[in-house]
């Protein structure tokens, strides 16, 4: 089991003011930052992200609405960080989140859901080396 996850606060989160809140409640729940940047996604980019889910009928609104603003990526430390973050987030639809989770606090929809955040240990090394190079985290 890894120590690291990776995580997205999504488009409708930085434009609703949500980052620091979000930061916060991360920083809190006892994940420590190792990389962070404040970057918008081309829509090729955010298609080459996603790009597991290209045959689901929802992948080009996912494309389109990542690609539609800031993004804050980052790379996450913890004990059991993918699956306790996992759970610190809530599930994927915000109306099936539990109470105090990061999607119940911040999302609106199942679309457009606040954060992301790595499914397996092998997809948050993925993930994180999309993002960040080794000069960009420690
Ligand atoms: P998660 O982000 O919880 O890992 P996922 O990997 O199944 O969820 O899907 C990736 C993202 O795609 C998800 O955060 C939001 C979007 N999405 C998933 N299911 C959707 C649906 N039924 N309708 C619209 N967007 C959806
Ligand atoms: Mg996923």
């Amino acid at each position: 089991m890894s120590n690291r996850t990776f995580t997205m606060i999504k488009p409708d989160a930085t434009s609703k003011g949500y980052t620091g809140a979000i930061l916060d409640q991360i920083v809190k729940a006892g994940f420590s930052i190792k990389a962070m940047k404040w970057i918008r996604l081309s829509e090729e980019q955010a298609g080459q992200f996603y790009d597991i889910h290209r045959e689901r009928p929802f992948y080009g609104e996912l494309v389109s609405f990542m690609s539609s603003g800031p993004i804050v990526a980052a790379i996450l430390e913890k004990e059991n960080a993918v699956a306790d973050f996992r759970k610190l987030i809530g599930a994927t639809n915000p109306a099936q989140a539990e109470e105090g989770t990061i999607r119940k606090n911040f999302a609106a929809s199942i679309g457009e859901n606040a954060v992301h955040g790595s499914d397996s240990d092998e997809n948050a090394v993925i993930e994180g080396d999309f993002f960040f190079s080794k000069l960009e985290r420690f």
